[in-house]
């Protein structure tokens, strides 16, 4: 019998930092809910994680709120306000987020603040255990659950358990800015597989856990550590391509769609669509497109660029700073460059319906895809899924997205080379026919190679291998 075989069989635990029920799922939630629940629907199982609510008052009781959906249970846990601040916004978001994005001028460290991350996981843990049964594989989400293994693990937890990082993993040189970056590597290793979206976090990984403070040795193909063999591995999400596609074509009629096509009139629309995050480059995105409309005077009152960022993480200061500063640039942008029938940048803190957002992608000629950092980033691959073959739209694509690794046929940028960005905005709005259709057909056969039914059998039939030895191989781009 394959592992993919028996996969079937058994039940899939389900952990992220929140849980997201199926009409949560449905709406601004991406690729890791429809991911994750698409694996539970098929396998039955048990959603857990933190159910959004501050109710709890410290050191009361904690409740278990617990949903039915078909096979599928969504079991949400409590937090209190104390948790919240030490365990979320304060290790996993001021520290885990900006170091793993390569950005160390973010990092707020304190001490109390990791303790409340090892509390909260330890929480989890004790709240996991009555509700796992001997046969259950068990798939961790992200950063804020790294211990999560361990803390099972010390409660008599023998299941398979599997970790996927969604962002990216830093360079040792990198990790080492971390105090407690020896318990974090240790933690990773009580895994039995351990995934991530590229080749070179993946090479990050190897090369933290085989320091000598660590002391893992590579096997050929496992990491041994501690008399455990742990599997890491490459599994880059991806998207379900064809419903992307159809919510894209369907939503042309929606009211959303047909005003904004209207009052773009024939000019170019280039849109950009993230979370309010510094680590998405929005502010250096900005300023390319300024320097785009001066380098390129011929271009003003031909585009217009819509940039959807709805706020995210609202307790964390350095969330308030951007959208302040974002907002004083789009003024300034649009100060200078506006006049009285043409607005150049329109900058909307809020986020759409699933659908009404293809509809958007699909209309633009341009995707600005920059951020400074990420892990692999979901919005590239809709803009692609979410194009019309015969007439697609264009990619800018930072090169530091995990995603630049599989889609080449973007016009690839580095989002800190302003010139360099509204060259390729350029170079975008101009491409002609021939070339758009090539370089879109090209990027929908990786979309569909690596889509988010792939991601999700390949990560669960490794965790069920890793303990059959029989591990299938990734392949990447
Ligand atoms: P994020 O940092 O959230 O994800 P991304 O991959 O782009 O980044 O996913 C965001 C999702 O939210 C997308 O599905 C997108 O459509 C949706 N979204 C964003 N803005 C929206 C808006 N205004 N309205 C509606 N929906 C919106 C983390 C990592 C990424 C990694 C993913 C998945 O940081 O690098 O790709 O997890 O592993």
């Amino acid at each position: 019998m394959s592992a993919r075989d028996s996969a079937v069989k058994r039940r899939i635990v389900a952990v992220s930092n929140r849980v997201a029920t199926p009409s949560q799922a449905d709406e601004a939630v991406g690729g890791l809910a429809v991911g994750v629940l698409g694996a539970l629907e098929e396998h039955g199982g048990i959603w857990f994680g933190w159910n959004g609510d501050l109710k709890l008052d410290a050191g009361g009781e904690r409740r278990l709120e617990i949903e039915k959906h078909g096979r599928i249970r969504f079991v949400g846990i409590d937090l209190d306000e104390g948790e919240y601040e030490g365990y979320y916004n304060g290790f996993s978001n001021k520290v885990l987020w900006p170091l793993f994005h390569y950005l160390l001028g973010f990092i707020q460290y304190r001490r109390a603040d990791f303790e409340a991350y090892l509390r909260v996981n330890a929480t989890f843990a004790k709240h996991l255990v009555p509700l796992l049964e001997p046969d259950d594989i068990i798939w961790v989400h992200d950063y804020h659950l790294i211990p999560l293994a361990s803390e099972l693990r010390k409660l008599g937890a023998d299941q398979p358990i599997g970790f996927f990082l969604h962002v990216p993993f830093p360079g040792y040189d990198v990790l080492q800015v971390l105090p407690d970056r020896d318990f974090i590597l240790k933690a990773l290793c009580a895994y039995d597989v351990v995934g991530f979206h590229t080749a070179r976090d993946l090479a990050s990984f190897k090369d933290a856990v085989t320091q000598p403070a660590i002391g893992a040795t590579l096997e050929q193909d496992h990491i041994a550590f501690g008399g455990r063999r742990v599997v890491a591995d490459v599994f880059p999400i991806g998207v379900d391509v064809d419903l992307l596609a159809r919510f894209a074509t369907e939503a042309q009629g929606d009211s959303e769609v047909t005003r904004t096509l209207q009052s773009l009139g024939d000019r170019q629309f280039i849109i950009g669509v993230d979370r309010l995050d510094y680590s998405k480059g929005l502010e250096e995105r900005f300023r390319a497109y300024a320097r785009f409309l001066e380098k390129y005077p011929e271009a003003r009152g031909t585009v217009s660029y819509t940039q959807i960022a709805p706020p995210t993480r609202v307790g964390v200061r350095a969330y308030e700073e951007i959208r302040h500063s974002l907002e004083q640039t789009t003024g300034a942008i649009n100060g200078r460059f506006a006049t009285l029938d043409w607005v150049p940048l329109k900058y909307i803190n809020r986020g759409l319906n699933r659908r009404g957002l293809m509809g958007l992608l699909r209309l633009a000629d341009v995707g600005l895809v920059t951020p400074i950092r990420d892990g692999m980033n979901l919005v590239a691959k809709e803009f692609v899924a979410a194009q019309d073959p015969a007439n697609p739209g264009v990619l800018v694509l930072s090169e530091l997205a995990g995603a630049a690794r599989e889609l080449q046929d973007a016009v690839l940028v580095n989002p800190y080379d302003t010139d360099g960005v509204a060259d390729g905005i350029h170079r975008a709005l101009t491409m002609p026919l021939a070339e758009r259709k090539e370089r879109h057909h090209a990027m929908m056969s990786v979309l569909r190679r690596n889509d988010i039914v792939a991601w999700r059998d390949r990560f669960v039939a490794a965790l069920l291998a890793s303990r059959q030895g029989d591990h299938e191989r990734g392949t990447e781009g």
